[in-house]
């Protein structure tokens, strides 16, 4: 017997009391992953020498992450034989939940950031924060979605060590909070791979509990000071939320940044003593969106009250700091207000302030007029400006896919980009294709290997040689056989979770996301409905049968986007009871809808949606996990998706309306109603929202759906992201792909030429850009 299966029994004996025979999943779970883990920390210490890169963001995205470190260690197939010996198998796994510490794309980018670098052997360490509940558990009553707390660590938490000797103390106006940080090795695959660290802090009371106040039987004063502590790191913020609770947030970003900050200038002195001023040369950065970007002023001050002046300080602040921006929406362009700063870190704001005058001077420097210093100020009106703050005080700001990066440079921030056009660089998103291939489609990976080696596993461009392979008829019939293989599995998967039965014969067209109207779920939704009165008014007559997917979660306090899932739902409730549409049309929304369900739902998809509004998504990254798994991608000229379909061709992909162009052109004059009045077919589906067709159990969500499209709201115009403007070219397309299938071998060879031109989408190929080009590791 291995040590490895030694090892899982002994600590089932000694920890449990239990034979393999007898364990509960989670007693399993718990021995494999210590198992692992004690071999992994053999190889798991950080090199004192040599510069290190850091990804600050307030969320990594695990999933479930046992899997992923057997199969980078190399280890899941003795896993599977072990437990195979005493009838279990790996699918026990599928029980234990999802680390769902992040809201979607900006999350999950970070978790496939830290699998590549450690592969390709980049010294990276993630921060974070230990939310003591993740991302909310979604269930649906009566089509309406219902939150629950999504309490992860019931499951244990083996991947992770409690260093108590790095706790730091984290001071705000009203309170001192102890951060312990807990590390978990990240372990990368093949030859090059490091053990680099993802360290997540946990925010706990200086005292657990006050004695005086315990004896005088005050309990639950005893214990306010742990509960307020506490509070800091127990919720992820959902996106989107728009009610109170800023105040908390502020305290996470602080939390978590000073935290770190304290963490790295503690290591650099004790490899290079007192003198900061190298502390760049040690350290580079990276900064996820604008939530760590308080990190900024808190290292200004770390350095200045050692010694440093400010010039020399915000000369190593520059150098150490790089940002990323993910979005234009307006949420990601952080604001705080300055009264609220100063209550929560006081001990921060004049820093803010020297920031701030040290760019006035620049920005007289170079003579910027007057009237267009308003565009600059990081502070202003009252608000502190993170986005400002994280351009004016780091050496480089990227996008996340071309496009993204042009409308950054050229109409987001142009001013910035005049100035400071050096700074401004992209970095398109990727996927690591360990997890989004290889684990999770293992049949796939077969028939890859199989046909050009292993060698993509750590070196995605290999790919290419599968394009000659695309005119293989054997090829291709071994690809359409391995996709209906995942389609009926997820069918099963569905069965037994959502209680539906999918039939795996139909066409598979998939839209996994965040909720939000710029993604246009409800887009999909009225296009849904469409090709339900096409075929019920005899217009679309040999449609193949096709299954509608969806899996989304919407931010607690996003009224409209819950009701775009009331909407879905009461669709496929009106699909499913009509006799006539039954054997063509299924919609099915799934529940709970996470990074481990995304394994299951991607390899069985044909369609994968990609439909924002053009100059919306500022990349995605699911649409690169379908390519990878040889589904089609119906979409817009937005993001990732220009670079995918100019990687894979157009004429494998299904690409319609506007474009960014046709849409700043048309944005003064654009106006729904006359789509709506000119178009029946438009007319239709929209008035299908308000005229008793599809309940929204009285809640009026479907009329406020209707009216955000046809009336506006005082805060945005009519169909602020053009849902009528291209809905017909949307459903024509989709008519179109759907004519395509019926021919399987000429289809089969889309997918297998969008697999063979994925290379590029590698996270790997992602990260060695970041190493070289931002960080100099
Ligand atoms: C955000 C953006 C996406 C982008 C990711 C990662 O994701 O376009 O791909 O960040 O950069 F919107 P979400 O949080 O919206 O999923």
């Amino acid at each position: 017997m291995s040590a490895f299966s030694q090892d899982i029994l002994e600590l089932l004996r000694l920890d449990y009391g239990v034979s393999p025979e007898q364990a509960s999943t989670v007693q399993i779970y718990d021995a494999v992953s210590r198992a692992a883990m004690a071999q992994a920390r053999r190889r798991w210490q950080t090199p004192a020498r040599g510069k290190r890169a850091c990804y600050f963001s307030a969320e990594f995205l695990m999933g479930r992450m046992i899997g992923a470190n057997l199969y980078n260690m190399g280890l899941l197939k003795e896993c599977a034989s072990f437990l195979a010996a005493h009838g279990l198998d790996m699918n026990m796994f599928e029980e234990i939940g999802d680390a769902a510490l992040g809201n979607g794309g900006l999350g999950r980018l970070a978790a496939c950031f830290l699998d590549s670098a450690a592969t390709c052997g980049v010294p990276l360490d993630g921060y974070g924060i230990r939310y003591r509940y993740g991302l909310f558990a979604q269930t649906f009553e009566d089509g309406f979605q219902k939150e629950a707390p999504d309490d992860w660590q019931r499951f244990t938490d083996p991947w992770a060590v409690r260093r108590e000797e790095d706790a730091v103390l984290i001071r705000f106006a009203d309170q001192t909070v102890r951060a312990v940080p807990y590390d978990s090795p990240v372990i990368g695959c093949g030859e090059n791979a490091l053990v680099n660290t993802l360290r997540l802090w946990q925010a706990e009371a200086q005292r657990p509990f006050d004695f005086d106040l315990f004896n005088r039987q005050k309990y639950s004063a005893a214990v306010e000071e742990r509960d307020r502590a506490e509070a800091i790191s127990a919720v992820l913020y959902p996106n989107d939320d728009t009610r109170e609770g800023k105040r908390l947030r502020l305290k996470q970003q602080y939390f978590f940044s000073a935290a770190s900050l304290a963490d790295l200038v503690k290591r650099y002195k004790a490899a290079h003593g007192p003198d900061l001023s190298g502390f760049a040369e040690a350290y580079a950065i990276q900064l996820n969106d604008t939530h760590p970007t308080i990190s900024i002023p808190e290292l200004l001050r770390l350095l200045m009250e050692e010694g440093m002046d400010f010039d020399a300080a915000f000369a190593v602040v520059c150098r150490t700091f790089a940002y990323t921006n993910h979005t234009i929406m307006a949420e990601a362009l952080e604001k705080w207000d300055v009264n609220l700063f100063k209550s929560v870190v006081p001990q921060l704001y004049p820093y803010v302030e020297l920031l701030e005058n040290a760019l006035e001077m620049e920005l007289a420097l170079r003579r910027v007029p007057r009237e267009k210093k308003q565009n600059y100020r990081i502070i202003c009106r009252g608000q502190i400006h993170m986005a400002r703050m994280a351009i004016f005080a780091t050496h480089s700001t990227n996008g996340v896919a071309r496009i993204h990066t042009e409308i950054i440079k050229h109409s987001a921030l142009p001013e910035w980009y005049a100035l400071w056009p050096e700074r401004f660089n992209n970095k398109t998103n990727g996927i690591t294709q360990r997890r989004w291939l290889a684990l999770c489609n293992p049949e796939l990976s077969g028939l890859i290997t199989q046909r050009i080696g292993d060698g993509w596993i750590t070196d995605l461009d290999q790919l290419k040689r599968l394009v000659p392979y695309a005119d293989d008829p054997a090829t291709q019939d071994a690809f359409l056989a391995v996709k209906e293989e995942k389609k009926r599995q997820l069918a099963q998967v569905i069965r037994s979770k959502e209680g539906f039965r999918l039939d795996p014969t139909f066409l598979y067209d998939i839209q996994i996301k965040r909720l939000h109207e710029y993604k246009r779920q409800f887009m999909n939704a009225l296009s849904i409905l469409d090709l339900y009165y096409g075929i019920k008014e005899g217009r679309i007559t040999d449609l193949q049968p096709t299954a509608f997917l969806f899996g989304a979660k919407a931010a607690p306090g996003y009224y409209r986007a819950k009701g775009i899932i009331k909407l879905i739902n009461e669709i496929a409730r009106l699909v499913d009871g009509d006799e006539a549409v039954r054997g063509l049309l299924q919609v099915v929304f799934v529940q709970n809808y996470n990074v481990s369900y995304a394994e299951k739902l991607i390899p069985a998809a044909e369609v994968s949606e990609q439909i924002s509004t053009a100059g919306t998504e500022a990349s995605g990254t699911s649409n690169m996990k379908f390519m990878l798994n040889g589904a089609v991608t119906l979409g817009t000229y937005d993001g990732a998706n220009i670079e995918i379909v100019e990687a894979a061709g157009e004429e494998n992909n299904y690409i319609f309306g506007a474009r960014v162009e046709d849409i700043e052109k048309l944005r003064q004059s654009y106006d729904p109603k006359q789509i709506y009045q000119a178009e029946p077919r438009v007319r239709r589906v929209m008035d299908a929202l308000v005229d008793g067709t599809l309940s929204d159990g009285s809640t009026g969500v479907f009329r406020e759906l209707y009216d955000s499209i046809l009336e506006g709201a005082s805060w945005h115009r009519p169909d602020q992201y053009y849902l009528l403007l291209d809905l017909i070219p949307y459903c024509e397309t989709r008519l179109r792909l759907n004519r395509d299938v019926r021919d399987r071998r000429a289809f089969a060879k889309k997918c297998l030429l969008n697999i063979a031109n994925a290379g590029q989408f590698s996270s790997d190929r992602t990260i060695r850009q970041y190493a070289r080009e931002i960080w100099s590791v």
